[in-house]
């Protein structure tokens, strides 16, 4: 999978080289290039920013950066058609469907606004363009952040991990809290590794026994107590029903 990002702020991005992305990028699983969206201005202070049309507080990222560098990203591989993420508290949330389909995608291209976000032109246009894969505005969930860029991270990692060969393990991505299957709609219940004893506290007996099939009921019971408890919404069945 080839992943680009444009960003005011390439530096964010550096925990892309640790750990799970890291080893995913080293192995050749996933090519990730960074762009700096300052590039693509042409005035003398490299300003990607301006006052909002019609008033109001904040600023508003141009279009005509953002033209320049998207056109000049999917310029570099006419075989492939980008999709493009763009993310933003007012699109629809984030979720593992949403992961898991776009892991699917050979090319996804993540457009970081900051401000008060970006001309919505930009979405308007790129989602016209038969080169393009489609759009797809999300955010990552109900609060505010200063930019798209921590959501960015997000999401990435949330895709990547479900690339063949990035987990080591395949069944600790199918098991999942929220994967589809039999575990859908559910988080994961406890978990525990040696001692047996710790501070007087004792791993429960049932996972000791060696009977996989109590071991698997027990799991499956402890996942329903702990939506019911965590996540009463998940547990009424009412989320995600709308996709
Ligand atoms: Cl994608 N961007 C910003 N700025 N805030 C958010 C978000 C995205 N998702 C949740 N909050």
């Amino acid at each position: 999978m080839r992943i680009d990002v444009v960003t005011i702020f390439p530096d964010y991005f550096m925990p892309l080289a640790l750990s799970l992305l890291g080893k995913a990028s080293a192995a050749g699983l996933i090519e990730v290039h960074i762009h700096d969206l300052r590039t693509f201005a042409h005035d003398r202070h490299n300003s990607v920013d301006d006052t909002p049309f019609g008033g109001g507080p904040g600023m508003v990222m141009g279009p005509q950066p953002w033209g320049e560098a998207l056109d000049e990203i999917a310029a570099t591989n006419n075989a492939l058609r980008p999709v493009l993420v763009v993310p933003t508290p007012s699109g629809a949330v984030f979720d593992q469907r949403m992961a898991q389909a776009w892991s699917t995608h050979p090319w996804l291209v993540f457009a970081c606004g900051r401000y008060e976000g970006i001309d919505a032109r930009v979405a308007q246009h790129y989602a016209g363009r038969s080169d393009w894969a489609g759009v797809r505005e999300v955010g990552i969930g109900d609060y505010v952040l200063a930019g798209g860029e921590v959501a960015t991270l997000v999401m990435v990692e949330a895709v990547v991990r479900l690339l063949p060969g990035v987990v080591g393990n395949e069944a600790s991505v199918t098991d999942d809290s929220f994967a589809a299957g039999s575990m859908a709609q559910l988080v994961e219940g406890p978990v525990f590794t040696k001692p047996q004893e710790w501070r007087g506290l004792e791993v429960p007996e049932v996972l000791l026994s060696g009977h996989h099939g109590r071991i698997a009921s027990w799991r499956a019971e402890q996942a329903r107590l702990r939506t019911a408890q965590m996540r009463p919404e998940l547990a009424a069945g009412t989320h995600g029903l709308q996709h």
